[in-house]
C-alpha cells in the first residue's frame, strides 16, 4: 500500500510554477494576478480561500480577496464579477461556492468571462473539457489526474468508479478519466445508483466525492484498487480547534486493501490549490 502525498506532489508542482514566474518576471512581465471572491462567513469556506491566497504568495503571484457580506444581493455581486472581467490587471478569478442562500449560483457563474474563469466552471469552459479541446480543467479533478500521472497509476482500459456527480468534481473527473490518453472505463454513481457497493467493488480506481464522511468502506473496495478520497467534512472533535476534517472513505478499514490511496487532509485538497495556480498561470500566460 502505497500513500499518495497530496501535500509533497503540490509542492513539487509549486517550485515549477514559482521558477516560471520567476522566468516571467525577470523578462519584465507582470506577475500573474488571480482575484477570489468570498461571500460570507462560511468556515471552512475563509480556510480554502486562506490557502489559496497563501499558496499564491509561494508561487510569486499577486493576490487580491474581495470578502463580501453575506448579506450581498445577487445584482451587487454580479456588478463586482463584471468588474474583474474588464479589469485588465485582473488574470483569472474566482468566486468560492457554496454561494449564501438567496444567490443563483449559477447565475453568477455564467456571468464570469471564459478568459478569467480558472475554475472552469462556466459552460464554455465545461462545453470545450467535453469536447476535449483547450480549456481550463476544473481544479480538483485535475489534481487528481496529476496524482495519477505522477504516481504511474495505470488508468488506460481500467474500471474507475467515481462517486458523486457534482458539476466540481464527479462529472467533470467521469468526462476526464474516459477521454483518449487516460481511457478508463468510467461509471458515475450517485444517489440513485443501483448496487452501489458492487459497482465499486468492480473499480480499479475509486474516486469518492460524495460529501458524506466514512461513506466508503473496506467491503466496498476491491484488493489493489486506487482510492482517490476528496471528501473534506468537518466534524467535531476534541481537540484545540474543536473539529477536523474527515473523508469519504473509511480509511483504517480500505487503506490495508488498497496499491494506493490518497489521505485526508494532505491528499486532494493542496492539489486542488495547486491547480488552480497552474490555471491562473495559464490565463496570465493567454492574456500577455
Ligand atoms: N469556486 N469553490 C470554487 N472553486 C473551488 O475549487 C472550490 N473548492 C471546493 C469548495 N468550493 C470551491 C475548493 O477550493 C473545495 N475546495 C478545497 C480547497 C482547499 C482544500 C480543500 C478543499 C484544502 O486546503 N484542504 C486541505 C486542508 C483542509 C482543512 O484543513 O480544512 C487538505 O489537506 O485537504
Amino acid at each position: 500500500m502505497t500513500i499518495i502525498d497530496g501535500k509533497l506532489t503540490a509542492q513539487q508542482l509549486r517550485a515549477e510554477i514559482a521558477a516560471e514566474v520567476a522566468e516571467m518576471v525577470a523578462a519584465g512581465k507582470a506577475a500573474p494576478h488571480l482575484v477570489a471572491i468570498l461571500v460570507g462567513n462560511d468556515g471552512a469556506s475563509q480556510t480554502y480561500v486562506a490557502n489559496k491566497e497563501k499558496m499564491c504568495g509561494e508561487c510569486g503571484f499577486r493576490s487580491t480577496v474581495l470578502r463580501l457580506p453575506a448579506e450581498t444581493t445577487e445584482e451587487e455581486l454580479l456588478a463586482r464579477v463584471e468588474e474583474l472581467n474588464n479589469d485588465p490587471e485582473v488574470d483569472g478569478f474566482i468566486v468560492q461556492l457554496p454561494l449564501p442562500k438567496h444567490i443563483d449560483e449559477q447565475r453568477v457563474i455564467e456571468a464570469i468571462s471564459p478568459r478569467k474563469d480558472v475554475d472552469g466552471f462556466t459552460p464554455i469552459n465545461v462545453g470545450a473539457m467535453v469536447l476535449g479541446l483547450e480549456c481550463f480543467v476544473p481544479a480538483t479533478p485535475a489534481g487528481i489526474l496529476e496524482l495519477l500521472k505522477r504516481y504511474n497509476v495505470p488508468t488506460s482500459g481500467k474500471k474507475c468508479a467515481v462517486i458523486g456527480r457534482s458539476n466540481i468534481v464527479g462529472r467533470p473527473m467521469s468526462i476526464l478519466l474516459s477521454q483518449k490518453g487516460w481511457d478508463a472505463t468510467v461509471t458515475l454513481c450517485h444517489s440513485r445508483t443501483a448496487n452501489l457497493a458492487e459497482v465499486v467493488r468492480e473499480a480499479d480506481i475509486v474516486v469518492a466525492a460524495l460529501g458524506i464522511p466514512g461513506f466508503v468502506k473496506g467491503d466496498m473496495v476491491k484488493e489493489g484498487a486506487t482510492v482517490i478520497d476528496v471528501g473534506i467534512t468537518r466534524v467535531a472533535a476534541d481537540n484545540a480547534r474543536g473539529w477536523r476534517v474527515v473523508g469519504d472513505v473509511d480509511y483504517d478499514e480500505v487503506a490495508p486493501k488498497c496499491e494506493y490511496i490518497t489521505p485526508v487532509p494532505g491528499g486532494v485538497g493542496p492539489m486542488t490549490i495547486i491547480s488552480l495556480m497552474k490555471n491562473t498561470l495559464i490565463a496570465a500566460k493567454r492574456r500577455k
